[in-house]
């Protein structure tokens, strides 16, 4: 065992030392793609290196004999799996539900590696043939638009900025992709099941070349702003991507809108009185807490964020830690004193009857060893993605006209 272990160690003491000296937050150098423009990654990683996209299919798919599928039951509410990475894939959906099983950015419980197949499992309840929403008066999932499940990208389990590589790979293909209606969109949108929060980032990187910069709606008791510097503990290039510094990372990249982004739901302890806000404020955010709903009552919540946002394209970035641990208690810090289900709910349909231009989504930091029998938190998650492609089919949304 011992003589197994030392050729890895040794590897990876290696790879630490490659990793060169560390830059200053801020500086750009006029990077030509975002992958060699991250402050963070690794400089010594080919990209092309990067081994193809793998997709997993969701788990438990029935087979017969011949290996062929018997069963979509395993799938986001019984939708059909597509490869959305696939080019024989392009023009075939407009809505695509994909996996992030990643996990190796977390700084408390781990586990949220397995939240995409957990969500799917809380997503039984659902499908098209009954998707009939009497909120909404529509199905969500026969409207002008193709719903399909995409699977999971595979990501290493053993190098967090090669498994980040690896998201990006995965969402960039799909977002190559065009769509099936072209009539009404111009570019597919994907809803992620993560996976810790740090895959944000990736996402954000595979999406800024369709949309440029987002406003980044951020519900969660953290502010994930956090400078790497501080929160990484200051150790390595590695140490610093984290689940609580990818925004941070993001804004100092150019993936975010300068002003509009928003936390929603906060209510973490901070370092101190100023450090963390301050940080927060240069990154583009200001934020309503999740007291602050109380005096406020969910319109006047809606209204500040569209007051916010105004016509800039959002990403909606859902941490599941928003709710109160009553109402999801399987996730990874976990913050007491957070909203209901039905709160966060209204909020969402606030912002879709608004119009505000969603280009995408995820909902990340379900970690299903922690859920009850009761499946709660995998199935308040189902319901939230559900909210979540009623707004992306009720607003469907055009690219920049690029110059
Ligand atoms: C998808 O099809 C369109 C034509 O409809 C084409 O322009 C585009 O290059 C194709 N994309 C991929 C990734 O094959
Ligand atoms: C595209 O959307 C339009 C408008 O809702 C709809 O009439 C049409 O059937 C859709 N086409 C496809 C291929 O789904
Ligand atoms: C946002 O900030 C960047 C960098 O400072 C600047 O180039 C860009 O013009 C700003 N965009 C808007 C809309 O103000
Ligand atoms: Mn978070």
């Amino acid at each position: 065992m011992i003589a197994y272990l030392l050729p890895l160690l040794a590897l990876s003491s290696s790879a630490v030392s490659a990793a060169g000296p560390q830059r200053v937050l801020g500086h750009h150098d006029g990077p030509s793609n975002f992958i060699h423009s991250s402050i963070f990654g690794r400089k010594d990683l080919d990209i092309n290196s990067v081994p193809d996209t793998v997709i997993l299919t969701p788990l438990y798919r029935a087979r017969d004999s011949n290996g062929n599928d018997q069963s979509e039951s395993a799938t986001f509410a019984h939708l059909p799996f597509t490869d959305c990475t696939k080019p024989e894939n392009n023009g075939t959906f407009d809505i695509g539900i994909v996996g992030h099983p990643f996990d190796l950015g977390v700084s408390y419980r781990p586990g949220a590696r397995f939240g995409p197949n957990g969500a799917r499992l809380g997503a039984r309840r659902l499908a098209p043939a009954a998707g009939w929403s009497m909120d909404h008066g529509i199905n969500p999932f026969r409207e002008w638009a193709t719903v399909v499940d995409c699977g999971d990208i595979w990501n290493s389990p053993f190098d967090k900025l090669i498994a980040i590589h690896e998201l990006e790979n995965g969402m960039k293909a799909m977002n190559e992709l065009k769509p099936k209606n072209e009539s009404v969109a111009d570019a597919v949108r994907l809803i992620t099941i993560g996976g810790d929060h740090t895959i944000t980032l990736p996402i954000l990187r595979a999406l800024h070349s369709t949309w440029g910069r987002v406003a980044v709606l951020h519900f969660d008791s953290h502010l994930d702003t956090w400078d790497p510097k501080q929160l990484g503990g200051g150790l390595t290039k590695y140490s610093e991507v984290n689940h609580g510094t990818m925004l941070h990372i993001a804004h100092e990249e150019g993936l975010l809108s300068n002003h509009s982004n928003m936390h929603l739901g906060s209510r973490c302890m901070l370092f101190d009185e100023h450090f963390d806000l301050d940080n927060d404020l240069r990154c583009g955010f200001s934020y309503i807490r999740a007291r602050e709903l109380d005096r406020l009552g969910v319109d006047k919540v809606v209204e500040q964020i569209v007051d916010t946002v105004g016509d800039e394209y959002v990403y909606l970035s859902i941490d599941i830690d928003v709710l109160d641990p009553a109402f999801a208690p399987a996730t990874g810090t976990i913050e007491p004193g957070g909203w209901t289900t039905r709160e966060l709910l209204q909020i969402i349909n606030g912002l879709s009857n608004a119009g505000l231009k969603i280009i995408g989504s995820d909902v990340v930091e379900f970690t299903p060893v922690y859920d009850n029998a009761a499946e709660t938190t995998g199935i308040a998650i189902s319901e939230i993605i559900y909210e979540i492609l009623q707004w992306m089919v009720h607003v469907p949304v055009k690219t920049p006209i690029k110059a």
